[in-house]
């Protein structure tokens, strides 16, 4: 009755951005499909262990007991597998972040995609890659994605239930590499959920960003099917631009972006006007992540090492999927 599991963060190269109604469900339903790269740095480590004698859950992050809205958050979770293995048993989560957490480098993705796996091992469950993406939606959407290595496609789906609402690998034939540029420390100050929901309610851009989403999903399935990195890096800028845009145009505006992501973004459109290919794209926080080739990425890293006011680079390659490192037999 205990399991330990490990998932790799991933990150959007088209964005997915604001939910469609559920009816209150609580399904956690994306308003748009995205395209992920599943990284080879940072993720989460989940031991999920069953007690006969707890009468409630607990929750240990990075060695530190949660209590509130982060033990909420993952009780809720933990429900869900609860009700498909049709048993009530608390459990003890532990959980090891080598991300930094709510920082805007997808810490959500691994945590619920590592606890989805952990947890229903644990109950005896062994769900196929799209029930586990499926259940994994339902704790961030983000973490659907993280099921799977390299290239993954989440469908925005239309089922009421969520039914098609799961994510699968897209097999390519492009390596790349994803140079993660740190450009502040510390919690975001809006996160991604509340983020997303006040643009969806309130930004005149919301509903221009969902009009033309599909088009830059089909726009890099397109580059990857046809290895064309020039053409992958342009739409997936575009897709952060507009994610992006919405907060600024939100009532009132908010916006991830620091003067030192600014100063990243200058240099990656140098590196691009000295002919080195070079993409950027940011997420619910002031980090930007460039997208290079592999042989590009030493010069990438060093330029974005050298802005001012950058905490640190790291390179990232494609990652795998989610993987279970103890399970009961
Ligand atoms: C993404 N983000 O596609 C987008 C881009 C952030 C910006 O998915 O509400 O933590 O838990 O489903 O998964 C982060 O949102 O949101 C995210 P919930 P999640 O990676």
């Amino acid at each position: 009755m205990r399991a330990t599991a490990y998932a790799h963060t991933n990150i959007a190269l088209v964005k997915y951005w604001g939910k469609r109604d559920d009816g209150g469900r609580g399904l956690n339903l994306p308003a748009v499909g995205s395209l992920s790269l599943t990284l080879d740095r940072f993720g989460t480590e989940t031991t999920v262990e069953l007690s006969e004698t707890e009468r409630h859950d607990h929750l240990t992050l990075d060695g530190v007991e949660r209590t509130g809205p982060e033990l909420e958050r993952v009780s809720a979770f933990l429900d869900l597998v609860r009700g498909q293995a049709r048993r009530e048993l608390h459990a003890r989560v532990t959980s090891r972040n080598d991300v930094p957490t709510a920082a805007g480098l997808a810490s959500s993705a691994s945590a619920f995609c590592a606890l989805a796996l952990a947890a229903t091992r644990a109950f005896g469950l062994t769900l196929d890659g799209c029930n586990l993406s499926i259940l994994a939606r339902q704790g961030s959407g983000s973490a659907a994605r993280s099921v799977y290595g390299g290239f993954v496609l989440m469908h925005r789906g239309q089922a009421e239930h969520g039914e098609d609402c799961f994510a699968e690998p897209l097999p390519a034939a492009l390596d790349v590499r994803l140079v993660v540029v740190r450009c502040g420390s510390g919690p975001k100050m809006v996160g991604s959920t509340s983020g997303m929901g006040h643009a969806q309610r309130t930004s005149p851009y919301f509903p221009a960003w969902v009009a033309t989403h599909a088009r830059d999903l089909d726009d890099a399935r397109a580059a990857l099917a046809a290895a064309d990195l020039p053409k992958l890096g342009e739409v997936m800028e575009h897709s952060t631009f507009k994610m992006h845009a919405t907060t600024f145009a939100a009532r009132p505006p908010f916006f991830y972006p620091t003067s030192t992501t600014m100063a990243a973004l200058a240099a990656v459109r140098e590196l691009r006007a000295g002919a080195v290919g070079a993409w950027a794209t940011m997420d619910a926080g002031p980090h930007v992540k460039v997208l290079c080739a592999p042989g590009d990425a030493t010069r990438v890293a060093e330029a974005m090492a050298a802005v001012p006011g950058v905490f640190g680079v790291d390179v990232a390659a494609p990652g795998p999927g989610a993987r279970v490192l103890e399970a009961p037999a």
